[in-house]
């Protein structure tokens, strides 16, 4: 049996993770676990750790360790005999050490994307508040302006989305992600790309991919 393959990717909010990260698993065939994804997805309706929890979301500030450990690794358990993308988890260092302490990351991808580029995204970008579905009005914007593809409902823009906000949650993210990134360049698996369009950066990381994937093929039919 092919070795199973095991990858993150980390990065500041938007950054372009989630964008980078459907096409990995649309070209490689892995399966996609997106930690924000199953935040939005399990925040309980109506409860008051449940306000607490879209707080955190919508601020872009991170979530307390023990609320997306409790919802990420029941999924990859569920994925044991899967190959898996992570987007967005690890993001502390508590959480990259538990994640270590059960599996082998094969590749850990960090996106270096300049604060400029960042502001100027996230400031164009719109969200649907009931699905977390996002919207970039030059990049991927909505079919019909303002409202969502699916259901029709209107988009939104978040307070912290404003460029004053903007500069304090990417701050928080840059020093809580440091100890992260220096635990996977310490262990030899980090591959850092930086730019300005994640078109121009997804060619490297196809060829990088590529190229990994294809040695862990042969590596295992060498395999006795
Ligand atoms: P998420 O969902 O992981 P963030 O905030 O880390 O959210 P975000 O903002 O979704 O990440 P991204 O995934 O890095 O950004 O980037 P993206 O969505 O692909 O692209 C951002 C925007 O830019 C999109 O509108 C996209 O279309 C556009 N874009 C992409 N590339 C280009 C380009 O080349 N040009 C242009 N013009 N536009 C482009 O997490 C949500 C929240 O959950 C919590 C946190 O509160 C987080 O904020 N959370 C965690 N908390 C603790 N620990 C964890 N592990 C957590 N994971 C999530």
């Amino acid at each position: 049996m092919a070795k199973l393959f095991r990858a993150a990717i980390l990065g500041p909010p938007g950054s372009g993770k989630g964008t980078i990260s459907k096409r990995i698993a649309q070209s490689f065939g892995l399966q996609y676990v997106s930690s924000g994804d199953y935040l939005r997805a399990g925040i309980p309706a109506n409860t008051e750790a449940g306000v607490q929890m879209k707080t955190y979301i919508e601020r872009g500030l991170s979530v307390p360790d023990h609320v997306v450990t409790g919802l990420v690794l029941p999924k990859l358990e569920q994925l044991s005999s899967h190959s898996w993308l992570l987007d967005g988890f690890p993001r502390t260092l508590a959480q990259a050490l538990v994640l270590n302490n059960l599996y082998q990351l094969d590749l850990v991808i960090s996106l270096n994307i300049p604060y400029e580029t960042l502001k100027d995204r996230l400031s164009d970008r719109w969200i649907h508040p009931a699905s977390g579905r996002v919207y970039n009005m030059s990049f991927n914007p909505p079919r019909v302006q303002g409202k969502d593809d699916i259901t029709g409902e209107p988009l939104i823009q978040h307070d912290d989305d404003k460029p004053e906000a903007l500069m304090s949650r990417l701050r928080q993210y840059k020093e809580v992600a440091k100890p992260v990134i220096d635990l996977y360049k310490t262990q030899g698996i980090l591959h850092s790309f930086s730019g300005t369009e994640t078109n121009k950066i997804w060619p490297y990381i196809n060829s990088l991919l590529s190229t990994k994937l294809n040695r862990q093929l042969s590596d295992a039919h060498q395999t006795p």
